[in-house]
């Protein structure tokens, strides 16, 4: 627990990418890949049929369910990733209802320029949001018999005055009574500690959902776990070229840093939710106009079923 509260003075010890998989959650996985995972997604579509279908090799899988997270490189060609900033770019050039943060000197826009559920309004950005493949990925890594989205949204880190994400879980924020959600991370631009890269702690997953901590005042997630020797390891820092990405469980706490440059650090995130998710009320900007019942089915066209097992 000491080196945890540490860490949020700042602390933390950091472990770089490279060395968590030797750190972390390997042993018990196969040291084979099985099926491996393609270059790009629009490459897997051709290249990956295999008698299985799986796309994720077992190692990776393996990785995630252990930490609570899992880092791709090269999700996306060259190209993919040209045609994403695009869309991506142009959807943020205009405000509108979904734009998450518009008051540009807030506390929150300071740490978050956020766009909701994008693929709305862009077929450009739909393609990726709703992308077979990405789905597919998010079904193997959680175990799910199916996949739906939640809502999508881009996450600019601006230039200027900027904050990092504090350490927080996902999951207290969701309007969802089971906890096995999951996001995808695409960053835009290289990404390391200086423009916002992120950081995760392995195993933290396995806590439990904690208080959702408010984001812009200061409160430390730590103080929220209790001292019973359930105590998470050490965080571990990701850097990332442009077009590559991470999964995190809802659960596993994370952090992003400031964006000490002068440029936006622009990331695409997407969260999952294994079909059969059913709603938990609570005030969520994705589900507020939507009249659910406690319990019900998180399900219909704004929660689109984007992949399903073979055998389901
Ligand atoms: O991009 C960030 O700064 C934080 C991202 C995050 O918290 C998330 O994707 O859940």
């Amino acid at each position: 627990m000491r080196a945890i509260k540490n860490a949020m003075t700042g602390h933390i010890a950091r472990i770089p990418f490279h060395l968590a998989d030797r750190l972390y959650g390997t042993a018990d996985c196969p040291s084979s890949d099985g099926v491996q995972f393609g270059t790009t997604i629009s490459k897997q579509i051709k290249e990956q049929k295999t008698m299985t279908n799986q796309v994720v090799s077992e190692e990776k899988i393996c990785f995630y369910r252990e930490n609570g997270f899992v880092k791709f490189d090269s999700m996306l060609s060259q190209k993919e990733l040209a045609e994403l900033r695009e869309a991506l770019d142009e959807v943020m050039s205009v405000d509108s209802e979904r734009s998450f943060s518009r008051v540009k000197d807030s506390a929150y826009y300071k740490m978050l320029n956020q766009k909701v559920n994008t693929w709305r309004d862009s077929a450009a950005m739909g393609k990726f949001v709703l992308h077979p493949r990405l789905a597919q990925i998010a079904l193997e890594l959680s175990g799910a018999s199916g996949i739906r989205l939640f809502h999508d949204h881009a996450l600019w880190k601006m230039p200027g005055d900027s904050k990092p994400t504090p350490w927080h879980q996902d999951a207290p924020y969701w309007p969802m009574k089971e906890t096995g959600p999951l996001s995808i991370w695409i960053t835009l631009d290289d990404v390391d500690e200086q423009n916002g890269c992120m950081m995760f702690v392995p195993k933290s997953h396995n806590v439990g959902k904690l208080k959702g901590i408010s984001l812009t005042e200061p409160e430390s997630l730590f103080d929220y776990l209790s001292d019973d020797g359930n105590e998470p390891s050490k965080a571990v820092v990701v850097p990332m070229k442009a077009g590559s990405c991470t999964f995190h469980h809802g659960l596993t706490f994370h952090y992003a840093f400031a964006n000490q440059t002068d440029k936006p650090r622009r990331v695409l995130a997407i969260i999952y939710m294994p079909d059969g998710t059913t709603f938990l009320e609570r005030k969520h900007v994705v589900t507020d106009e939507i009249s659910f019942r406690e319990g019900e089915p998180l399900g219909g066209r704004l929660f689109p079923l984007l992949a399903i097992r073979d055998d389901a």
